[in-house]
């Protein structure tokens, strides 16, 4: 794929936004390749995603200023709309999605990686939403996720004083949840998919899809959404394997087996 690339180790996909000359920044061209790479995952074979940029400067350095510069109000709201839907795409994929931020974050590539459910950074890592200095407001989903992943308070101070802000601090506010050295990212990002993609995975998939949809929910409709998703892992091979695995264990310790979880 022109823009962005894809493959698959074992049961875990990496997906590299390759545009180096322009430190990964997103026109419509690589917008349109991480969806068609999105639309193909292979959701029977792969259980968790890693999304990351090429090199070592830049994640995403944010929509393309220069695509953006000419817009008309009608094709800047089709633009926003564009980047939402792939991004809310990305939200609410079946399967777990780490983003693997290796430096720049800034504008849509931030919106990118708060798409993702979990972020974890190189240290030279920066984030930011620096939209009101180029006349603008976040425009991928940024004034929304960034409110609800750290604090409404401390969204509006990032945005409306378009502060950037470095991987330790990122990590304080909770935007992020660990730093490694550029070189141990990738690394540590393909062992935490790791871990993912081997427990099981309709579980994995029933937590993804409670703890987002019970988060849009009151707590009422919440705990229901919760029980409807916690039943119906019940029958599964998986559950009664997993389970008869445990008791295995509790009558012979030798017993002891890693559970080869086949998404049944
Ligand atoms: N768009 C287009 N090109 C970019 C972008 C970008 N966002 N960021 C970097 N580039 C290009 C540069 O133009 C440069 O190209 P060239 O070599 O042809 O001159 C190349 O990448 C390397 O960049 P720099 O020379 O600037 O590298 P530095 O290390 O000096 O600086 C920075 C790195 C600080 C990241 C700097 O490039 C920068 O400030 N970039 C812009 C960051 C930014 O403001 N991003 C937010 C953009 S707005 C946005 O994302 C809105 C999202 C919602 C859109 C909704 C639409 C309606």
């Amino acid at each position: 794929m022109g823009f962005v690339d894809y493959e698959v180790e074992g049961r875990v996909g990496l997906i590299t936004i390759n545009r180096p000359q322009a430190l990964n920044a997103l026109n419509s061209e690589v917008l349109d390749d991480l969806e068609a790479v999105i639309d193909g995952v292979d959701l029977s074979e792969v259980r968790a995603l890693i999304i990351t940029g090429a090199g070592e400067k830049s994640f995403v350095a944010g929509a393309d200023i220069g695509q953006m510069s000419s817009l008309t109000k009608e094709e800047g709201e089709a633009f926003g709309k564009k980047g939402n839907d792939i991004f809310r795409k990305i939200e609410t994929l079946a399967i777990p999605v780490i983003a693997a931020v290796n430096g720049f974050a800034l504008g849509g590539g931030n919106e990118l990686a708060m798409s993702c459910d979990i972020r974890i950074c190189s240290d030279n890592a920066m984030f930011g939403q620096p939209e009101v200095g180029l006349g603008i407001t976040p425009g991928f989903g940024g004034t929304q996720r960034l409110a609800r992943l750290v604090s409404p308070g401390m969204a509006k101070q990032l945005i409306f004083a378009a502060t950037n802000i470095k991987a330790e601090e990122a990590c304080r506010i909770g935007l992020v949840n660990a730093v490694y050295p550029q070189e141990e990212l990738l690394p540590a990002a393909k062992k935490l998919a790791g871990k993912i993609a081997a427990a099981a995975p309709i579980a994995v998939r029933a937590c993804k899809k409670a703890i987002n949809d019970g988060l849009e929910a009151n707590m009422d409709d919440a705990l229901v959404i919760e029980e409807k998703l916690f039943g119906s892992c019940f029958e599964t091979y998986d559950q009664q394997e997993g389970m008869a695995n445990f008791l295995r264990k509790k009558d012979d310790p030798k017993k002891v087996k890693v559970v080869d979880f086949r998404n049944e």
